[in-house]
């Protein structure tokens, strides 16, 4: 197809304009609608079985470059576009984020949605299409604020099918309509799609900040995210939206089901379904019911949905594992009560251990259980979680249903976190190896035979160099604050959580601070990014915000540390910005406490991107430990059995985070935070509790930690300095990141779970 000629057609038709005359937001649009035109076309994989991942959040980021690259047509339409004397990196700025996830789990299922395209597999998302998705952040007084962050332009990636399903909520019924957006396979011509969900009305944006009547469930359903961690108000809403998401899903895959020629009573062999965490577990009971109505057995319809099913669990912590007051799904979905109920006695009759059941004593249905009882599969996300669910977690249910259980370790497609963001990279490496790694992410282990080449090592240094002169460019335009590009990129870019250690994070800098102060100076200038939201309603994350806010203006102000040591927070950290920053950082942070972070997908990208890990233990850090030897990662901490130890009341030894402030090399630091220096910038109260929560709870043990992480990072600022064997520790991250393609996740869910023929 001439990809000139069409465009000429689009611009002309929709702007009167030839593709030269238009200015780059006209380019986006024609461009948007040429991909997503190519990309509609193509027909879906075939195969005996279909695969639905059902999720609350898909956090797809942007999608020109990916589909151009998908498609096929990257490179062509970048000659073109340049050709004319135009940039398509500059077209690709006009389009809007959709930012439909929090974190990790939601990026998760983009990479995921992206590789089962490319391995041409017939697997489609099921989610809701958020008008706002996550909030927008700002800094005011060195204070996160939230906006909303509306995506939904009139010129989207949405496809209207004018498909719509009723959804039978307790007292009323709402229509959910289908909008879909096409997943064009790399390497082949398929395309899935991904099934957003929307109410038929759609609220105005709220006037002012995020808030909204989270009692107008009719027009409100899909206004925002559900910002995951802390929020308490809009649990029944939350509620609701799970119930309209499964709802509308299930009877789409019934409706397919009986297109491609089957009977209810065949479900589950033409039918996987992939749960992604709790939120979509109401798909159990709804399936159920309507696979009931539609004539079969209760036996045969449990029988059905049980062989269909697979959950994946994503974090062992305890307040993020949902369990809802039956109260709750009795007013938002009557029918499906007695259901669970049924569910939940069968349960009980295969194990009168109470901590298995559905249904506990204080009437809260945990969503977890229905789904390890009632799927064929439950899988951590990377070897150690999977291990700690096995031993710990959900110990009981391993001891009832071994079999069940396996391991998945996350991955990252590295079309988007590799070939698409970092294009020179990508150029050395096909220049050292070929293209096919590709295809066969393996064969970057193939660039080792570089190892001692000069060459190439000085040429890798120069496109991190490059990448961080890009970064800063960007960085001074968009926030007005200036890097010195020659410093070491220390990075640490997550959601913001204590257990991720952020705060941790905090106190290297003010031991650096107190330092330089003093007269001694690090062997190389260090600048800290940190990229991170925090909950809207999670007070202590928005301390930590404040924190390293006030530290930024501190260092910022002060001509003596300054050459040394900054510290920046990106505002707004994105997808967007990650593509960015992850080929410009030196030092991938990885330093939650150790069992806490279930596997981490940031780490996988930043070593694909030859930055080097500093880490604990924790979820797939472990794997990265393992694949590039202790000589090219740094690795610090308590290990988890001594950490779930530490927590464990009954045979345990309590941790007391007193017992580790008074030391002469913590108490400065953590004192630090009532100095008259911070005091001078931030909020007072903030800066005391903080301080307060770090000596009196440190539930998440930074003061554990801390002395060593402290001596690990500086002996990896002193290597920095070695540029020859710091390039070798680059090459050898990125040569091993190839298991950490989600092409090699996705084969082993298709292989184990799936089974799509
Ligand atoms: C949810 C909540 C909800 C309530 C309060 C606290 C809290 C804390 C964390 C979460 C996140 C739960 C799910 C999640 O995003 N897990 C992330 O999944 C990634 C993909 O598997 C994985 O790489 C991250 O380690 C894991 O945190």
């Amino acid at each position: 197809m001439d990809i000139k000629e069409n465009l000429t057609q689009l611009t002309n038709e929709q702007f009167g304009l030839a593709p030269d005359q238009c200015s780059d937001r006209q380019l986006y649009e024609a461009l948007l609608k040429l991909t997503c035109r190519m990309a509609a076309e193509r027909p879906a994989p075939a195969g005996e079985r279909k695969l639905y991942y059902f999720s609350a959040e898909f956090l797809i980021g942007k999608l020109l470059d990916n589909n151009l690259l998908a498609l096929g047509i990257r490179d062509q339409v970048r000659e073109l576009l340049s050709g004319m004397g135009r940039d398509l990196n500059a077209v690709e700025e006009q389009e809007p984020e959709p930012s439909l996830g929090n974190g990790g789990l939601g990026r998760l299922a983009a990479c995921f949605l992206d590789s089962i395209a490319a391995l041409g597999l017939p697997g489609d998302g099921v989610g809701l299409n958020y008008h706002y998705g996550l909030f927008h952040q700002k800094f005011v007084g060195n204070k996160q604020t939230e906006t909303p962050d509306p995506w939904l332009e009139q010129e989207n990636w949405l496809i209207s099918t004018g498909k719509s399903f009723t959804v039978p909520f307790g007292g009323f019924d709402l229509t959910a309509k289908l909008w879909d957006v096409a997943v064009p396979g790399a390497y082949n011509n398929y395309a899935n799609r991904l099934h957003l969900f929307d109410v038929e009305e759609p609220a105005a944006p709220p006037e002012s900040g995020i808030n909204f009547d989270k009692t107008d469930v009719v027009h409100h359903l899909t206004s925002f995210l559900y910002p995951d961690d802390g929020d308490d108000q809009g649990r029944l809403l939350r509620v609701y939206q799970q119930y309209f998401m499964v709802s509308a899903g299930a009877q789409l895959i019934l409706q397919e089901l009986e297109e491609r020629g089957y009977g209810p009573g065949e479900l589950a062999d033409h039918v996987a379904i992939q749960i992604n965490d709790t939120h979509p577990s109401m798909v159990i009971p709804e399936m159920i019911r309507l696979l009931t109505a539609r004539g079969l057995s209760m036996d045969d319809a449990i029988s059905q949905i049980s062989r269909a099913c697979a959950y994946t669990n994503h974090t062992i912590l305890a307040e993020a594992l949902e369990k809802w007051p039956v109260y709750f799904i009795e007013r938002v979905a009557p029918q499906l009560v007695p259901i669970i109920r049924e569910l939940d006695r069968r349960a009980r009759e295969v194990s009168s251990d109470p901590t298995v059941a559905i249904l506990d004593n204080n009437g809260l249905v945990h969503m977890a259980h229905m789904d390890i009882h009632y799927g064929c599969s439950v899988n951590g996300v990377a070897a150690l979680h999977t291990e700690i669910l096995k031993k710990a977690e959900l110990k009981a249910f391993y001891d009832l249903y071994p079999d069940k259980f396996n391991n998945k370790t996350n991955g990252v497609t590295l079309r988007r976190w590799m070939e698409a963001c970092n294009p020179d990279l990508t150029a050395l490496i096909d220049q050292c190896i070929g293209p096919d790694w590709r295809q066969n992410p393996d064969q970057l282990v193939g660039l080792l035979a570089f190892i001692d080449d000069e060459h190439v090592l000085n040429r890798l240094l120069a496109v991190k160099q490059s990448a961080k002169e890009r970064f800063c460019r960007e960085l001074r335009d968009v926030q007005g604050v200036e890097l010195d590009p020659n410093s070491l990129f220390d990075v640490q870019i997550k959601r913001l959580h204590e257990y991720k250690r952020q705060q941790m994070n905090a106190l290297y800098v003010i031991a650096k601070y107190l330092e330089i102060r003093a007269g001694r100076l690090p062997e190389k200038p260090i600048t800290v990014i940190f990229g991170a939201k925090a909950a809207p309603a999670y007070v202590m994350a928005k301390h930590i915000i404040h924190l390293i806010l006030c530290l930024q203006k501190l260092i910022e102000n002060d001509p003596a540390v300054r050459p040394w040591l900054r510290v920046v927070m990106i505002e707004n950290y994105n997808v967007t910005w990650a593509e960015q920053l992850i080929p410009a950082a030196d030092i991938s942070e990885q330093i939650s406490l150790a069992s806490k972070e279930a596997s981490g997908t940031g780490n996988m990208k930043l070593m694909a991107n030859g930055a080097v890990t500093l880490g604990t233990m924790d979820g797939a850090n472990v794997e990265i430990a393992e694949l590039v030897g202790p000589d090219n990662i740094y690795t610090f901490g308590a290990h988890s059995d001594r950490v779930i130890h530490l927590y464990d009341d009954k045979g345990g030894e309590r941790y007391r985070p007193v017992d580790y402030y008074h030391t002469p090399k913590v108490e400065p630091l953590v004192d630090f935070l009532l100095s008259p220096e911070l005091l001078g910038i931030g909020d007072p109260y903030s800066l005391a509790a903080l301080w307060r929560d770090m000596k009196g709870k440190d539930w998440f043990m930074a003061l554990l930690d801390v002395e060593e992480y402290i001596a690990v990072k500086d002996l990896a600022v002193r290597q920095y300095g070695d540029r020859k064997s710091w390039a070798r520790k680059m090459l050898t991250n990125i040569a091993k990141a190839g298991y950490f393609s989600s092409d090699r996740t996705i084969k082993q869910y298709n292989e184990d779970i799936w089974h799509l023929g």
